[in-house]
């Protein structure tokens, strides 16, 4: 069975590679979302990769996923650490959800060191810049296997 996956990423996400601090890489967040897309063709999966600024619109695709999407890859940027909604609808989601960061957040600023997205999370990537986007779909790949087996 081919398995659509969500991957889904937050506020100031589409930023990525203009970014002059540096932090989240010189690659495009379009040409991130393209590789994610080839990538996940090669494991047999299609892949939906979205992009808001609104904690609504992430919620609502959230929730969409749950009709729609074997499993998520959600980077909530600077809403995994407030956002009660977007756990929420994570909770009610049934399939492997990887929390993926671009950064290693433990590394930054205190208050990036507590996500709750975590709370909802098969597993966590972070500090692999784009790479761990890479693994997060090879990640869900394998559970999802483990789960038909
Ligand atoms: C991305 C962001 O935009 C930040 O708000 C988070 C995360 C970290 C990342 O590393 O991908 O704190």
């Amino acid at each position: 069975m081919s398995h659509n996956i969500f991957f889904l990423n937050g506020p100031n996400s589409n930023l990525y590679g203009l970014d002059k601090s540096g932090t989240y890489g010189k690659e495009s967040f379009i040409s991130i979302g393209d590789r994610c897309k080839r990538h996940a063709a090669s494991l047999g999966m299609t892949l939906e990769f979205r992009q808001s600024n609104h904690e609504g619109v992430l919620v609502d695709w959230i929730q969409e996923a749950r009709q729609s999407a074997s499993a998520l890859i959600i980077n909530a940027a600077g809403l995994s650490y407030s956002s009660v909604p977007i756990l929420d609808a994570l909770l009610a989601f049934d399939g492997p959800i990887i929390e993926a960061h671009m950064s290693n957040i433990w590394q930054r600023e205190p208050f990036r060191h507590s996500s709750l997205v975590s709370k909802a999370a098969t597993g966590v990537i972070a500090g692999l810049g784009a790479l761990g986007y890479e693994l997060a779909l090879n990640a869900v790949a394998r559970l999802l296997d483990a789960e038909a087996e």
